[in-house]
């Protein structure tokens, strides 16, 4: 049996890219030594596949900052808007893609539309349910391709040197297009496959000189919901590769194949790639379809959750695959390691039961070869690892401090209306409207306030106990004093506490209920260099104690005006975890609405009468499907009410999302039923609104008037018109005014000159 991996983490184990990139763009090290790292981290990597027993090496899954943007390179299908003269390297031209120019646009761009749109960085948006982004390329009608890059050789290359063997991995020229954007109107970019064809064809002909014998070339949106010419163009384009004549192992990931399935089993390529664990039930079907010559790759080890495999089951499950494609059978993770953290031996804080049930990218691997030497030689071969798994999984199926009677009995209790407010919106807002009175357009911010050095020093100090618990609260306090000072003197109505005492909006909460465990490097790459911790959920959740209301409640006594309660939301707090693959991902979201249900009622009874639910996740974890929307919508709304609506009338719930395209789902974004919601908006110019504007929304909303993402000041002007662009779809006295996400990544003196120039946006719309 062969075994291979679709990609592995390329943070490194101590995140040792992340710092290098940061030295490198802080002008702390030069291009050499970042490429040093890199190397490094390639060799150390290629080297764990080696010794997991794999019988490739995975090359093309490295990259500087992400992979979508390795591709933009590789096909020379850099936008012209970057206008990158011959001379400029090609690793200042990546890291002005990723990270666009930044600071001269805070000088010259002080009009409605930015003069100066060639330097804005590519978008980002999230890989598909995943909390990856990659950098959205960018189409035109005279877009062109070429090979324009040779990284990937070079990487080949520096693989083959150390006696490795080379499967070398591509992002398929569908997806590659399917997930760009067309930038100009009338205009389809699948138009460009005709000349993207050739340029795939020149790079498989190269690999095929270096000896390289399989390729594999990754088709995930196979697992979506496809327009008619996307599914039609596949054959085409697949028998045009094929003419390279080198081993083309196409991977399908996250899904089940569905609809696609008969056409992806009929693509003229050698191998194919599924998805074992989101859609087992799809190996038969596609065994039948298989042409006699084809290899077919089951990923069987979950790459996208942290739980070490049960490896009789996994060994049962392949066993009829086994039968009937005897050497043709691959085996494999289901996806790319990238979205788990990379070693569990790290972890040396866990207790030994917790860790005992833990798989990280390594230790997947290590399964993986398991198997293999289960399935070629006997289960006796690998008892070790085997009689590990089986531990694991009776203690884990067995531990007390999975299953909590508390919890399952509060949830069978729980009555229907657990999740509707005791009244209309409409009566909410003049119960609201009178105990607040707040100005119209009335100003506040999303919650986070910058995390400066000090800060994180002062929660290093702490964590390795160099600062007491009182020190630690006497130094968040002073920083929360500072930034409700600000607002105050910048003249915002609602004010917030800053989040100074957080880390990430999830992993505080995570650290603080029962059911999660933390991790100390349990590090995921989130887009380039930014990285998250995602808490493990793997026990019924609940919250032993009030988690917000002190710090909030300290806030508060700093000032008269209204304070807003900050927490994240359940779905997000899901999301952004790893979630327990025993029960449905459902039954945890309601477990965790419950316990952010709790804290909403303490923070209304210690009078904090504004709080804020984050769910900037909400549309991002919408199935890939959209026959599985509705299901989803249900009961991801309803955990967000029931979070939501254990409180008076008067109480006014904020809720907070970004990274979305809401058109889509917006009844279910209105069924929520939050007082108010703020929104990022800003970067469409406010068009994103219309599509609210048009479906009546009908509470309270907060469109963002301006981008936190770019250091850039916002001048008030131009915050004065897109607040009337909104004001002509929604009716004024709904709308509020606030950046479009939080400020936790910006610092103060930007901070400070935006929030101003937005205060007086406001009070000139007033
Ligand atoms: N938290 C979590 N997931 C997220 C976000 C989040 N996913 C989407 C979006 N926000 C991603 N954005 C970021 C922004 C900043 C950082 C990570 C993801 C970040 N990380 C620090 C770093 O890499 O240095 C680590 C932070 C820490 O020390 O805890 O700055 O907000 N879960
Ligand atoms: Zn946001």
């Amino acid at each position: 049996t062969t075994i291979h991996s679709l990609g592995f983490p390329r943070i490194g184990k101590n995140r040792e890219l992340k710092f290098a990139l940061e030295q490198y763009w802080r002008g702390e090290i030069n291009a050499e030594s970042l490429e040093a790292t890199g190397q490094e981290l390639r060799v150390q990597h290629w080297q764990i596949q080696k010794n997991a027993g794999l019988d490739y090496v995975s090359v093309g899954d490295f990259a500087y900052y992400d992979q979508m943007l390795n591709h933009i390179q590789l096909l020379g299908c850099e936008p012209n808007r970057f206008d990158f003269t011959e001379q400029v390297p090609e690793l200042n031209r990546y890291f002005t893609l990723a990270r666009g120019v930044a600071n001269e646009a805070a000088s010259c761009c002080s009009g409605h539309t930015p003069d100066n749109q060639g330097t804005w960085a590519l978008e980002m948006t999230k890989w598909f349910d995943t909390n990856y982004h990659y950098l959205v390329p960018e189409f035109t009608a005279d877009t062109h391709f070429k090979l324009n890059s040779s990284r990937l050789f070079d990487e080949v290359a520096e693989a083959q040197a150390l006696g490795h063997k080379v499967k070398a991995s591509l992002i398929g020229p569908l997806t590659f297009l399917y997930l760009g954007k067309e930038k100009t109107a009338s205009f389809d970019r699948l138009d460009l496959m005709e000349q993207l064809i050739p340029v795939y064809g020149e790079i498989l002909f190269k690999l095929k000189k270096m000896g390289v014998e399989w390729v594999q070339i990754d088709e995930p949106i196979l697992c979506l919901d496809l327009p008619v010419e996307w599914k039609a163009a596949y054959e085409p384009v697949y028998n045009r590769l094929n003419a390279a004549g080198i081993k083309l192992l196409l991977a399908t990931y996250f899904g089940a194949l569905e609809d696609n399935l008969v056409l992806t089993c009929n693509l003229p390529v050698a191998g194919l790639h599924i998805d074992a664990v989101r859609a087992s039930q799809q190996i038969n079907h596609v065994i039948d379809r298989l042409a006699h010559y084809k290899v077919l790759s089951l990923g069987v080890i979950d790459g996208r959750n942290i739980w070490r495999a049960d490896l009789d089951q996994a060994l049962a499950a392949v066993e009829i695959a086994r039968a009937r494609l005897g050497e043709r059978l691959w085996l494999a993770p289901s996806c790319s390691l990238q979205h788990v953290p990379v070693d569990l031996s790290a972890e040396t804080a866990l207790d030994d039961e917790l860790r005992s049930w833990l798989a990280f990218a390594v230790q997947k691997l290590e399964e993986l070869g398991a198997l293999k030497v289960a399935i070629d030689q006997s289960v006796a071969s690998a008892e070790h690892a085997f009689s590990a798994s089986r531990t694991a999984a009776t203690s884990r199926r067995q531990s007390t401090r999975v299953h909590n009677s508390d919890v399952t009995d509060r949830i069978a209790s729980l009555p229907t209306d657990a999740d509707q407010r005791r009244s209309h919106f409409k009566n909410r807002q003049i119960l609201q409207r009178s105990r607040f009175k707040l100005p119209l357009f009335p100003t506040t911010s999303i919650g986070s306030f910058p995390q400066t050095k000090e800060i994180r020093a002062a929660r290093a100090a702490y964590k390795r106990n160099e600062l007491t618990a009182d020190g630690y609260t006497k130094a968040m306090q002073a920083e929360i004093e500072l930034s409700v000072n600000k607002q105050i003197q910048l003249g915002l109505d609602v004010l917030v506490h800053g989040e100074a005492e957080r880390n990430d909006m999830v992993e505080y909460f995570g650290e603080q209920l029962d059911g999660f465990a933390f991790t100390q490097n349990g590090w995921v790459q989130s887009y380039g260099s930014r990285c998250v911790k995602p808490p493990i959920i793997f026990g019924d959740v609940s919250r032993p104690k009030a988690m917000t209301v002190t710090w909030t409640s300290f806030a508060q006594s700093l000032t008269s005006q209204p304070m807003k309660g900050m927490l994240t939301g359940p779905v997000t707090i899901l999301q952004w975890s790893f979630v327990r693959n025993d029960q449905p991902r459902s039954s945890t979201a309601l477990q965790i609405a419950l316990a952010i249900r709790d804290e909403v009622v303490d923070l209304e009874q210690a009078n904090i009468g504004i709080i804020q639910i984050d769910e900037p996740a909400i549309r991002e974890g919408l199935p890939l499907r959209r026959a599985d929307w509705k299901a989803y919508l249900a009961w991801a709304g309803r955990a967000f009410r029931i979070s939501a609506s254990g409180v008076s009338d008067e109480t006014q719930i904020h809720t907070h999302m970004c990274y979305s395209e809401f058109n889509d789902i917006l009844p279910a974004i209105a069924s929520l039923d939050a007082d108010v919601i703020t929104i990022e908006t800003s970067r469409s110019d406010m068009e994103l609104l219309r599509g609210f504007g048009d479906f009546n929304y009908p509470n309270e909303i907060g469109p963002g008037v301006y981008d936190i993402h770019s250091p850039r000041i916002p001048t008030t002007e131009e915050m004065v018109r897109l607040l009337k662009k909104a004001a002509e779809v929604i009716p004024a006295e709904n709308l509020w005014v606030n950046p479009d996400c939080g400020l936790k990544t910006r610092g103060w003196p930007e901070t400070e000159a935006a929030l101003a120039n937005m205060v007086a946006a406001a009070k000139a719309l007033r």
